[in-house]
């Protein structure tokens, strides 16, 4: 494997001036095939199930990963929703294949975040799988801040989210839009009740006019990396396949984190001991375990795969302390 590389000081640069980064060649696109097939092969399992339990009538596999569950979604609804809720687990964090950390650790992506944090001890936080259907409202994805799904004491730290499409991303096909060089403001108003049922900050409360956003397109083997302030959204698939993408979270070892802590005792029901939420609530996200995937000078402390699971597991079965990491009035009111 080639070394990672550290970003330039001419991109670090560029990240703190501008809110965001786009990097085309953090990986060889090839070293996302097995995550890719992974997933696929899941899609696949799930889909037979369904099709043996008279859920669905065809598996559509012979369209392969970009386009499969598209077909399967144009024939039921309900068995498209039953895969991606298989995907996603229980809280949106629940898909855990090697392949998975495999991603979540990878040393390049990891040697980038370094950079921009400015640290050599990273932890990583939460991630989502998304699969952006073509012609498909539910993943167009309104504009927020991630800080607005984020504990509000983490407001001033720096959390990066990194976006890694698995197709290059378009506009076409849906890739975000950012708006540069807003990210140092506040977090601003956001609403709950937006499309899909995401966070949105409406643009009579976004700092500046929307018209003025970057559209972030990233090819394949690429990724974006953003600030927990810097607004974006993303705007619907209009091609003619599926925009695969990850997006993960990776911070400073110094910034609020729920590393290591699991509770002592977890009902039936998955409530854990009052000590339990006490320390977890500590974290920018509570209900996803942190995990440290990287420290030169205690690499005693770098996650492996099995704890990895163990963690995940433990926490999709723990209940959080609050429905909402933070409470936001609703667009209905
Ligand atoms: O993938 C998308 O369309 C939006 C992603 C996003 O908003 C995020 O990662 O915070």
């Amino acid at each position: 494997m080639a070394t990672p590389r550290p970003l330039t000081p001419a991109q670090v640069a560029f990240f703190h001036e501008e809110g965001y980064l786009i990097v085309p060649d953090v990986f060889d696109p090839a070293a996302l095939e097995p995550l890719r097939q992974e997933i696929h092969g899941e899609i696949n399992r799930k889909a037979r199930e369904l099709h043996a339990a008279g859920k669905l009538e065809r598996l559509h596999d012979d369209l392969g990963f970009d386009r499969q569950l598209s077909a399967i979604y144009r024939e039921s609804k309900a068995a498209g929703d039953a895969i991606v809720r298989h995907l996603m687990g229980v809280r949106g964090g629940g898909y855990y294949s090697p392949e998975m950390f495999s991603l979540i650790v990878n040393p390049h992506l990891v040697a980038k975040i370094a950079s921009l944090v400015a640290s050599d001890e990273i932890v990583a936080s939460a991630y989502r799988i998304r699969p952006k259907l073509p012609h498909f409202g539910a993943g167009v994805v309104p504009w927020h801040q991630d800080s607005g799904y984020l504990a509000e004491h983490c407001d001033e730290h720096l959390i990066i989210t990194c976006w890694v499409p698995f197709v290059d991303a378009t506009a076409e096909n849906g890739c975000m839009q950012i708006l540069p060089r807003t990210h140092r403001g506040r977090v601003y108003q956001h609403h709950a009740g937006g499309n899909a049922d995401f966070l949105v900050i409406r643009d009579q409360d976004l700092p500046v006019d929307p018209s003025g956003a970057i559209t972030a397109a990233c090819p394949r083997g690429g990724a974006v990396f953003m600030s927990n302030r810097t607004p974006h959204c993303s705007t619907p698939n209009v091609s003619d396949h599926i925009r695969w993408s990850v997006d993960l979270r990776y911070k400073a070892a110094d910034v609020p984190n729920n590393v290591d802590v699991v509770p002592a005792r977890l009902d039936e029901r998955g409530h854990a001991d009052p000590e339990f939420y006490e320390k977890v609530n500590v974290a920018c996200y509570p209900p996803d375990a942190d995990i440290v995937v990287r420290s030169k000078a205690h690499p005693e402390k770098v996650i492996d795969y099995a704890r990895y699971v163990q963690l995940r597991e433990i926490y999709d079965r723990t209940e959080p302390a609050f429905p909402e990491v933070r409470a936001w009035p609703s667009l209905k009111m």
